[in-house]
């Protein structure tokens, strides 16, 4: 295998870094973000100033707890739209140096520079000028790791923050893990490490020295890559674009239906459910699709794209019901999915907005009523005892859920293909997803 170059950006106590940056009395003072705020006596802490740290604040620790230990910090509520926004200003900076850009969450990149050499310098000078440039036009400090591997790279940003810049040379990787502790491996959680202490490994030289048979006998295939980790080969490549291409979600009936008031809910529950799921990651999406599955297992889906670009219910709904309607006519329905698609950041697809503007103020308030006190606030009229699994939950799979809380999503998805057009499916008669089996 050729030799790769492999940046991994991540800023600095990103949410609280923001505030500061923001607003500069709070800079070299202990910020917290999190929750609602200070009033918010539940909820957990999101970031926290290295000032913070000091006091042994640290990120999904009870607010309370943070309040304990430094009643002085400054406690401020998460405003995901800032964080995005900075966000997106720094995946633009990355993307000057390469196409080859993942981001794997709103505060962190990965590059494969290894083509960008004989443009913008090597490695450690292309990690350079990312902190320069993050510094002075996002107003951000980042640390960078350079390596040969994702692994490696990421592990070496994490060393020196803040405002770090670690660069492994290849060959050294072995070198350089070989000190760290275990737990600083990915792969290793809290079980696996107090069963590798059995054999006596605290750091990941240990591992890596061990007979690997031994490991692979103890710990089955998953041992066997991680002694592959410990000495630091990971052959997992740079994976651009966005992962996060749809919102969608799926309901299967209790009983099967043909009964179209439920069938119109559903979709009315839905189609809230996927927008609100869009204006809580930034974008909007071009097409929707529904997907309808009978008694018998075959299931089609309908696709529309939308002459503009939403995350609003209402376009959502009625489209994914004009789909619907033809289709559902005498079936005894089993499930039912809307989906979103063909996403793009809310900036660069409207060129102008057509929303209402006291409409959108109005499903803005009720997203933050939502946000504070839970997804089954506000509820349309229709909805109410609907029997649905009324908020239609998050799903963590989903990478636009799992990177939720200030999402970022760049999607670099294609404009749509023809506004208006709708798009058929094949018909798939033998797939049947494993819940459902
Ligand atoms: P991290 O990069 O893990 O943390 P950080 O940027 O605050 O601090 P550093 O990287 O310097 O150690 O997460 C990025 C942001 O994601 C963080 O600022 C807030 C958010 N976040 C949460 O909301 N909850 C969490 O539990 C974590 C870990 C992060
Ligand atoms: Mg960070
Ligand atoms: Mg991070």
């Amino acid at each position: 295998m050729t030799n790769r170059t492999i940046l991994h950006v991540d800023l600095d106590a990103f949410f609280a870094a923001v505030e500061q940056r923001d607003r500069p009395e709070l800079r070299g003072r202990p910020v917290v973000v999190g929750g609602a705020g200070s009033e918010d006596a539940r909820g957990v802490v999101s970031a926290a100033s290295y000032e913070a740290r000091r006091f042994g604040i640290h990120s999904a620790m009870s607010l309370r707890e943070a309040y304990r230990r430094c009643p002085d910090a400054v406690f401020l509520p998460v405003d995901g739209r800032r964080y995005q926004q900075a966000s997106r200003d720094v995946m633009a900076i990355l993307r000057r140096f390469t196409p080859l850009v993942e981001p794997i969450s709103i505060d962190e990149a990965f590059l494969d520079v290894s083509a960008s050499a004989a443009l913008f310098g090597d490695g450690p000078t292309i990690a350079r000028r990312i902190k320069t440039e993050v510094r002075e036009e996002v107003g951000l400090t980042a640390s960078v790791g350079v390596a040969g591997t994702k692994l490696v790279a990421k592990i070496a940003s994490d060393l020196r923050k803040p405002d770090g810049l670690v660069v492994v040379s290849w060959g050294e990787e072995a070198a350089f893990l070989g000190p760290l502790p275990i737990g600083r491996l990915w792969g290793v959680g809290e079980k696996t490490a107090a069963a590798l202490a059995e054999y006596s490994v605290r750091t990941i030289g240990d591992l890596a020295a061990l007979p690997p048979d031994l490991v692979v006998r103890r710990f089955g295939k998953h041992g066997a890559s991680l002694v592959e980790r410990a000495r630091g080969l990971d052959p997992d490549p740079v994976h651009d674009g966005d992962p996060a291409k749809s919102v969608g979600h799926e309901h299967t009936f209790d009983v099967d239906t043909s009964d179209m008031e439920v069938i119109e809910r559903t979709l009315l529950g839905m189609a809230e459910g996927v927008a609100g799921r869009l204006r809580s990651a930034g974008v909007r999406a071009g097409t929707v699709t529904v997907k309808i599955r009978d008694d018998s297992f075959r299931t089609i889906t309908r696709q529309r794209t939308l002459t503009e670009p939403t995350d609003l219910t209402d376009p959502i709904y009625s489209t994914a019901l004009a789909l619907a309607r033809p289709e559902v006519r005498g079936m005894r329905v089993r499930l039912l999915g809307v989906t979103a698609s063909n996403l793009g950041e809310r900036e660069q697809l409207s060129l102008f907005d057509a929303t209402e503007p006291r409409h959108r103020r109005a499903v803005e308030a009720a997203d933050s009523l939502r946000r504070r006190y839970g997804e089954g606030t506000v509820t349309r009229g229709r909805l109410l005892g609907a029997g649905l699994p009324a908020p239609f939950e998050r799903d963590p799979r989903n990478p636009l859920d799992r990177r939720s809380r200030g999402v970022p999503v760049d999607s670099d998805e294609p404009p749509a293909d023809q506004p208006g057009r709708d798009t058929q499916a094949d018909t798939e008669v033998d797939e049947i997803p494993p819940d459902e089996a």
